[in-house]
């Protein structure tokens, strides 16, 4: 049987659009019928060579974000798993070992020996997955959630979610705490809405370079949008003692990465403050030394979501309390929309669908 596939035969190059072979099972597998797959920065990143130490055999499929149904159960997967042909699954992300310090505890996603999908032969890129049937999440009858708007998530709508779930732990949330969320790209339009389900009565600040983003924050729940485009800090904190009486933010959460966006935010963090960064979008973090030392404040690293994180979002859409916003990519169009991704031109996440 064959199915369509957008593939990598090289760095730097377009992929390619092509009719292949649906892989084949092993006993404990699942086989995936992909009905739609978030496209990532990451995706574009990894075309681009950001990840060549991974050592990529071509060709590759991207695509790590992924939702769809079972299209069979491979022989050794156990009863017990209660998988059966026809579920609606989303796919967990970071296959860990089993064996490591962070699998023992449940972080398969930073399992420095874990494969990912969308980094090799098979991902979200192509109509049918083979996954180790652990990695799944089924999803049950009783929700009306669309493939498009599972896919997001698995990876945009996890990654925020642990990241807040950590400055929750930090103790610098609840109702005297201003929680901002720096960068409105696909990550943070999930990020503004756990930062009002999460916080505890945190206000919550967005930060962005476009007032339409900003208007889909405040949509989202944002009780204050400040545009950061062209400002320096100074002046941005004006606008926030402004809109809040007060000049700082206890804690931030990061969907950006970018190196101004972090010095922004670090900028404005208070004593005892807590930042976390999830977005990739730089590579170095440039900060003073001594305020984060004389202020006793926490930097956090947060990397996507294990298993649990993403069953409690996974909870969360079916109760109807995640609002998506979704931009469908014909399977056709996947590389115009690669550039797009580029130029950081989508308002919300894209999905890749094949239908
Ligand atoms: C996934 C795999 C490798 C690098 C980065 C990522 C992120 O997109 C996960 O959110
Ligand atoms: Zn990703
Ligand atoms: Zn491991």
């Amino acid at each position: 049987m064959k199915m369509r596939a957008a593939r990598m035969h090289g760095y730097k190059q377009p992929l390619v659009l092509e009719e292949v072979e649906v892989p084949k099972i092993l006993p404990t597998e699942v086989l995936v019928h992909v009905e739609a797959a978030g496209m990532c920065r990451t995706d574009f990143q990894l075309v681009d060579g950001y990840f060549t130490a991974l050592d990529l055999p071509f060709p590759a499929t991207p695509g790590h974000e992924i939702a769809g149904s079972i299209a069979a159960v491979g022989a050794g997967v156990p009863a017990a798993s209660g998988l059966a042909k026809g579920d609606q699954v989303v796919v967990v992300g970071g296959w860990g070992c089993g064996e490591c310090d962070q699998c023992r505890v449940g972080n398969h996603q930073i399992c420095g020996k874990g494969r990912w999908p969308g980094f090799g032969l098979y991902g979200g890129y192509g109509e049918y997955v083979p996954v180790p049937y652990q990695w799944l999440i089924r999803l049950g009858s009783e929700n009306n959630l669309k493939p498009e708007e599972l896919a997001p998530l698995t990876d945009a709508g996890l990654t925020p979610y642990r990241g807040i779930k950590k400055l929750q732990q930090a103790g610098v949330l609840g109702p005297n705490s201003i929680l901002a969320v720096n960068g409105l790209g696909g990550l943070g339009m999930y990020a503004v809405q756990y930062a009002k389900l999460l916080s505890g009565g945190s206000l919550v600040v967005a930060l962005a370079r476009s007032d339409e983003k900003l208007a889909i924050a405040k949509e989202f729940g944002a009780d204050v949008i400040i545009n950061v485009k062209g400002k320096t800090l100074d002046q941005v904190r004006k606008d926030l003692i402004r809109e809040t009486g007060r000049g700082e933010f206890n804690a931030v959460i990061d969907c950006s990465g970018a190196e101004e966006s972090i010095g922004l935010g670090t900028g404005l963090l208070a004593t005892s403050g807590a930042y976390c960064s999830v977005g990739l979008v730089g590579n170095r973090i440039n900060i003073p030394l001594f305020p984060l030392v004389a202020r006793e404040q926490t930097f956090y690293g947060s990397f996507w979501g294990n298993y649990v994180d993403l069953s409690e979002v996974i909870e969360l859409a079916k109760k109807g309390q995640i609002k998506h916003q979704i931009n469908i990519v014909r399977f056709e169009d996947v590389n115009d929309c690669l550039d797009r991704l580029r130029d950081s031109d989508f308002v919300g996440r894209a999905v890749l669908t094949y239908k």
